[in-house]
């Protein structure tokens, strides 16, 4: 054999190789874009921070001092069915149910609340040594972040039982914000950005992301208008929804894949 039928053998040996190497990372993280299914009023004075079904029912809480709320919100016509508002040096964030217990954050007050679900009566606070975003739950532990790219997965008492580092293609996702667990994934929006990230909760690594660019008309913007944040998932129902800080729409949304 010459050199130069070795180098073309070698070659033939190594292009489907290289192929396979290629297309893996490329199968690694699926794209996603959103196309609206149905489309529901929001109330634009909800600068939203946390958002997502128990029972059956709409939750959603929102931020800013003075601002902050929690409400049952009736998902056809967008208005609260019950409330709770905050004194106004709290900054509300991240909500969900968990055990008969509804759990909200707050961004830089360290502090938890804990109501009783069903009835919305308080009954304790937490205190967290980190800044509060979003929180979801897998069934069994509160998943809360801080807006690094950390996610911490926690018992209801507060106490951090492991965290997870996220990470697309080796290099970490910061900002995590609202975040929603769905089918055993966990869905977060990346604060500021019109992208969702599709998490594996045992590894952290992203194995999908959303191009959610587009969702919110350019039509309805105004001053108000801030970032896409806000995702609920009705498991009883399959259908996913989405919204943003002061929009004045929530959308159920379903994905298609982006090939090439
Ligand atoms: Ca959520």
């Amino acid at each position: 054999m010459t050199m130069r039928t070795l180098r073309i053998k070698i070659l033939v040996l190594l292009i489907p190789a290289l192929f396979a190497l290629a297309s893996c990372a490329d199968a690694a993280v699926k794209r996603y874009k959103v196309v609206v299914v149905k489309e529901y009023p929001h109330d634009e004075t909800s600068y939203t921070q946390g958002l997502f079904f128990d029972g059956g029912r709409l939750y959603e809480s929102t931020g800013q001092k003075g601002e902050s709320k929690f409400r049952e919100v009736d998902l056809v016509s967008g208005k609260p069915v019950r409330n709770l508002n905050f004194a106004n040096k709290y900054f509300a964030e991240g909500s969900v149910m968990f055990g008969g217990e509804l759990f909200i954050l707050t961004w830089t007050n360290k502090v938890a609340f804990v109501y009783d679900a069903a009835t919305l009566k308080f009954k304790q606070t937490f205190r967290y040594p980190r800044e509060g975003w979003g929180l979801t739950t897998d069934g069994k532990q509160l998943i809360a972040s801080d807006g690094s790219n950390k996610l911490y997965f926690m018992d209801n008492k507060y106490r951090v039982q492991r965290t997870v580092s996220v990470k697309l293609e080796g290099k970490g996702v910061r900002y995590l914000n609202e975040l929603e667990y769905i089918d055993g994934k966990i869905w977060a929006n990346v604060y500021t950005t019109d992208t969702i990230v599709i998490i594996n909760p045992d590894d952290g690594k992203v194995e999908a992301t959303i191009d959610c660019r587009g969702l919110y008309p350019q039509s309805l913007v105004d001053d108000n208008t801030d970032v896409l944040n806000g995702i609920a998932y009705n498991p009883a129902t399959k259908k996913i929804y989405l919204t943003g800080k002061n929009w004045k729409r929530l959308y159920e949304i379903k994905l298609e894949e982006i090939k090439n």
